[in-house]
């Protein structure tokens, strides 16, 4: 059913109008989208946690957790529930609201996914919101995490269809796409967006937010990761984006998507806080809380309460999440 304001019919030529309009005029256009269907003041903080590290048989030229590349990282198996259980309840009282659990798995075993449902139970018993990305799934998969009471799932486009070849190659757009239909069949919200400052084209990164606006709904969340350069990747040494057009990426996720979360997601300890005062205005109301990604670093807590400050953002609360 579609709704006004609402398409899932983007061309790529429109979503390349909005980027290629002068910054303020996109940015005008893109706070009113943002003050229509979201409080402006509000942003939503989501903490990750990597259950399962390293040793990925997939080849994702960005990722520090692929086998296919040396870059130092310490694999671990899944953790435990105490210890998961013990960092959900420390996210929680720095103030997120929702707990996302991180896997390096192509695809989970079904003796795994029981433990993750576990988890699930567990961590949504605290109040908390959950989250997980564990790779591809089956239909059967997905809906036994919906038995199990998961709010969210996350699963990334990454880039345009286009170059996903340069990026991936053990596994289709396609796959991606199926995965997120499983989900959304099952009932579980879907998390799902990508990565820039991958040396892709503006016209990638106007492909990507056409795909993502043109799925049968829009994801719940949509997460724009800034690429995180780490050293033994493929991508260690890929150009650096500039940062007004990782603005503009946001400010067209916002127009294109106007009911969603959007996330301003990693990369954030390589922004300065006026270029993430930007993001806000454009339309950003969601960020990755605490001092750790999956791997690599982000900015400390106490450094992003202190900027909510002095933008007047509130942190949304956890009795807010759940209602
Ligand atoms: N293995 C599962 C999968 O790929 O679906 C789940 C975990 S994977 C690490 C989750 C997402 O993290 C990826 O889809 C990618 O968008 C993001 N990611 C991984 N490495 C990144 C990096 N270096 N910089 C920015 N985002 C990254
Ligand atoms: C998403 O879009 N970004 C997060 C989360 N979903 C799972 C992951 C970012 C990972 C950055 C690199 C790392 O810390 O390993
Ligand atoms: Fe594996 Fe996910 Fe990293 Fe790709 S992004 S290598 S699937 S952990």
């Amino acid at each position: 059913m579609s709704e006004a304001g609402i398409r899932h019919d983007w061309t790529r030529e429109e979503v390349l109008a909005l980027f290629d309009l002068p910054f303020s005029e996109l940015l005008w256009r893109a706070h009113g989208v943002h003050r229509q269907y979201h409080d402006p003041r509000r942003v939503q903080l989501s903490t990750l946690l990597s259950i399962k590290t390293g040793g990925c048989p997939e080849d994702c030229a960005y990722c520090p957790q692929s086998a296919h590349y040396d870059t130092g990282l310490r694999p671990h198996k899944l953790l435990d529930r105490e210890t998961v259980l013990a960092r959900a309840e420390a996210a929680k009282a720095a103030g997120a609201t929702r707990f996302c659990m991180g896997a390096a798995w192509r695809s989970p075993k079904d003796r795994d996914l029981e433990k993750v449902c576990e988890l699930v139970r567990a961590v949504k018993a605290l109040g908390l919101e959950t989250c997980v990305t564990l790779g591809m799934l089956t239909g059967a998969q997905a809906q036994a995490l919906k038995a199990a009471g998961l709010d969210y799932y996350n699963h990334n486009l990454d880039t345009s269809r286009e170059h996903y070849a340069q990026i991936i190659t053990t596994r289709r757009y396609e796959d991606r796409l199926e995965t997120l239909a499983h989900v959304r069949a099952a009932g579980i919200k879907i998390c799902c967006g990508g990565i820039v400052g991958m040396g892709e084209s503006r016209a990638d990164r106007a492909g990507l937010l056409m795909e993502l606006a043109n799925l049968p709904e829009h994801p719940e969340s949509v997460p724009i990761n800034l690429l995180v350069k780490v050293p033994g990747t493929p991508l260690a040494d890929a150009p650096a984006l500039d940062p007004i057009e990782f603005v503009r990426t946001i400010a067209v996720a916002r127009i294109l998507m106007p009911r969603s979360v959007v996330r301003l997601s990693a990369g954030r300890e390589n922004m300065d806080e006026a270029l993430q005062a930007l993001c806000f205005f454009a339309g950003a109301n969601s960020i990755f809380y605490g001092e750790k990604l999956l791997t690599t670093g982000n900015p400390e807590s106490g450094r992003d309460r202190r900027l909510f400050e002095r933008l007047g953002l509130l942190p949304e609360s956890a009795v807010e999440a759940r209602s």
